[in-house]
C-alpha cells in the first residue's frame, strides 16, 4: 500500500483515487480535517496517519463465499477511516484507546496485547479494531517480521457505512484498522495477502465468515465490480453494462449479525457443513472420511455432478434432491448417518457448538439447494455481462438473475425479513429490472437494478410508497435510499 502525501498527514487507502472532484473533494478534505482536530482534542496529539477502506454491495452470490464459491460485489462510496498514532516506546501507557467521531460509540480501551482474547459475550464496537490488531500480529509473525514489544495506540474511527445494513461496515472497519496498523508499523503486505489476513482475523468476532467483504474492501477498483474467487483469493474486474444503475435501499431493519450469529449466520454455515458431510456419505464416502475431509459444499460438488451425469445433467442440485430430504433433520437423524455425534464432528470450532445448542433442527436440503444454484447464478451473471447481447437484453437478464437470487435467499436460505420483502416488492413493482436483498440479510439493504433514465422517479416513487405503507402496518419503516452507483464506486478518497 503506497502512501499519499497530499495532506500533511499521509493517507493509506485500499481504493484509488483518494479524492473525488469538485464537491466530493471538498467534502473529503473537510472530513479529514475534522478527524484531525477531533483526534487532537481526544488524545492531545495529531494522528500519524489515516487509513481508509470502503463498504460494499454484493450484486449476486449470497451466502456462498464461506462454501468456497465465487461472488460478485462492488465497493461503495461509504467507507471507514481510521486515524492512528503509535506511542513511542518510552511512553508508559501500553493501551489501545479507541474512540469514534460518532458519540453513539463510546470509547473502548484494550491492553496492547496481541494475544488477548476478544470477549464474545460482551459485544463492543471496538472489538473489530482488535480483530485487525490481532490479524496484523499473527500475520507479521508468520512472515518473520520483527514485531518488537507492543506499544500503545490511539485510534479515532469515522465510519459512513450504516451498521447492520448488509453493506459490510464491519469489514470496512477491520480492513482500515489492519491497514492503519500496518502503516503505523511501516510494514507493507501485498493486497491479496492483506485480503486473506483481514478475512481470517474478522473471524475473531465469532462469525464463521467467508472472505467476500474483506476481499472487495481491499481489492476493489474504481469503475468495476469484481468477481472474487477463493482458495486462493483472486479478483477479476467486471465492467457492468451501460444504461443500468444499482440503487441501494436500506430497510432500516438492523441486522445484528455478530449478536444473532448462533441462530442466523453461523447456523447456516453449520447447516451447509452438515449437508456436505451427509451428501458425501450418501454419495459413497466412508463416514469418518467425510467427517474429516468435507468442510464445505464445494468439497462434494464433484461427487454430486458425477451423480447428475448419469442422469444426463451436470447440476449438483439433482443429488441434493435425491439424497437430502426436504423435511428438517433432527440431530439424531444426522448422527445416524454420520455415526458420530455432532458436537464431536463440529468440535474444532467453539462457535459451531453454540449453533448446536441453539438449533432445533437442520434444513440440509434447502441450504444446499440454495448454495449450488446461487453459485451458478454468479457465473451466469458474469457470462451475461461479457456476452454479445444488446445492453438492453443484458440488463433484463441480470435483473432476472437478481430476482432468482432473492427468491432463493428468501425461500431456501430464509435470510430475508418482512421489511426486506416489502422493499424488494416495491422496487420491482415500480420499474426495477431486478431486486434482491444484499449481504447477510435478516435486515439491512436491498439492491435494485434500475434503468439509468428512470432513477430519480424510481427513488421518489418507492420512497413515497414505503412511507405510506408503513403507517398501515403500524411499523416504522422509512426506507433510506442510500446511493445510486453505476459501474462501481463513486470515487471518494485517494488511495494507494
Ligand atoms: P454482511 O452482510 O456484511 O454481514 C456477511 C459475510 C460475508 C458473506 C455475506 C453473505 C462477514 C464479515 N461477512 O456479510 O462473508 O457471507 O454475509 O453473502 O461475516
Ligand atoms: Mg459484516
Amino acid at each position: 500500500m503506497a502512501k499519499h502525501e497530499e495532506l500533511p498527514i499521509p493517507i493509506y487507502s485500499s481504493l484509488e483515487p483518494v479524492y473525488g472532484e469538485g464537491s466530493q473533494l471538498e467534502e473529503a478534505q473537510l472530513r479529514f480535517n475534522k478527524l484531525k482536530s477531533k483526534f487532537l482534542e481526544v488524545f492531545g496529539h495529531p494522528p500519524d496517519l489515516f487509513a481508509r477502506s470502503p463498504g460494499r454491495v454484493n450484486l449476486i452470490g449470497e451466502h456462498i463465499d464461506y462454501e468456497g464459491y465465487s461472488v460478485l460485489p462492488m465497493a461503495i462510496r461509504q467507507d471507514t477511516i481510521v486515524a492512528i498514532r503509535k506511542h513511542d516506546k518510552g511512553e508508559a501507557e501500553k493501551l489501545l484507546r479507541i474512540a469514534n467521531v460518532n458519540d453513539k460509540y463510546t470509547p473502548c480501551t484494550y491492553p496492547a496485547d496481541p494475544n488477548q482474547e476478544i470477549d464474545l459475550k460482551n459485544h463492543r464496537w471496538g472489538h473489530y479494531f482488535i480483530c485487525g490488531y490481532k490479524g496484523y500480529y499473527e500475520y507479521a509473525k508468520s512472515k518473520g517480521v520483527d514485531v518488537g514489544v507492543p506499544v500503545g495506540l490511539d485510534v479515532l474511527v469515522d465510519g459512513t457505512v450504516p451498521t447492520g445494513s448488509g453493506l459490510s461496515s464491519s469489514a470496512a472497519f477491520v480492513c482500515s484498522s489492519t491497514i492503519a496498523i500496518m502503516a503505523a508499523f511501516d510494514v507493507n503486505f501485498p493486497k491479496k495477502e492483506l485480503a486473506q489476513v483481514t478475512c481470517d482475523c474478522e473471524r475473531h468476532i465469532g462469525t464463521l465468515s467467508g472472505g467476500m467483504d474483506q476481499a472487495i474492501s481491499v481489492m476493489a477498483k474504481t469503475g468495476f465490480a469484481e468477481l472474487i474467487d477463493f482458495n486462493p483469493i483472486r479478483a477479476t474486474d467486471v465492467q457492468l453494462p451501460a444504461g443500468g444503475t444499482f440503487v441501494i435501499a436500506h430497510s432500516l431493519a438492523e441486522s445484528q449479525k455478530a449478536v444473532t450469529a448462533a441462530i442466523n449466520y453461523n447456523n447456516r454455515v453449520v447447516e451447509c457443513r452438515l449437508a456436505a458431510i451427509v451428501l458425501g456419505i450418501k454419495l459413497g464416502m466412508k463416514a469418518p472420511e467425510a467427517i474429516s475431509k468435507v468442510k464445505t459444499l464445494s468439497d462434494v460438488e464433484a461427487l454430486c455432478v458425477q451423480f447428475a451425469r448419469d442422469r444426463y445433467s451436470n447440476d449438483p442440485v439433482l443429488a441434493v434432491k435425491e439424497f437430502l430430504k426436504e423435511e428438517p433433520y433432527t440431530t439424531e437423524e444426522i448422527e445416524k448417518i454420520t455415526e458420530k455425534n455432532l458436537p464431536s464432528i463440529l468440535g474444532d470450532n467453539p462457535t459451531s457448538l453454540d449453533v448446536l445448542k441453539a438449533a432445533k433442527h437442520f434444513k440440509l436440503h434447502q441450504r444446499a439447494a440454495h448454495v449450488y444454484s446461487e453459485a451458478k447464478r454468479v457465473h451466469a451473471f458474469k457470462d451475461t455481462v461479457s456476452s454479445s447481447f444488446s445492453e438492453e437484453e443484458k440488463l433484463k437478464k441480470l435483473g432476472d438473475l437478481m430476482n432468482e437470487s432473492h427468491y432463493s435467499c428468501s425461500v431456501l436460505y430464509e435470510c430475508s425479513c418482512p421489511e426486506l420483502e416489502e422493499l424488494v416488492k416495491v422496487c420491482r413493482d415500480n420499474g426495477a429490472l431486478g431486486a434482491r436483498l444484499t449481504g447477510a440479510g435478516w435486515g439491512g439493504c436491498a439492491v435494485a437494478l434500475v434503468k439509468e433514465s428512470i432513477v430519480p422517479q424510481f427513488i421518489l416513487i418507492c420512497f413515497c410508497i414505503i412511507r405510506n405503507n408503513s403507517t398501515n402496518r403500524g411499523v416504522t419503516l422509512v426506507s433510506m435510499f442510500l446511493l445510486q452507483s453505476r459501474q462501481a464506486v463513486q470515487p471518494f478518497l485517494k488511495s494507494s
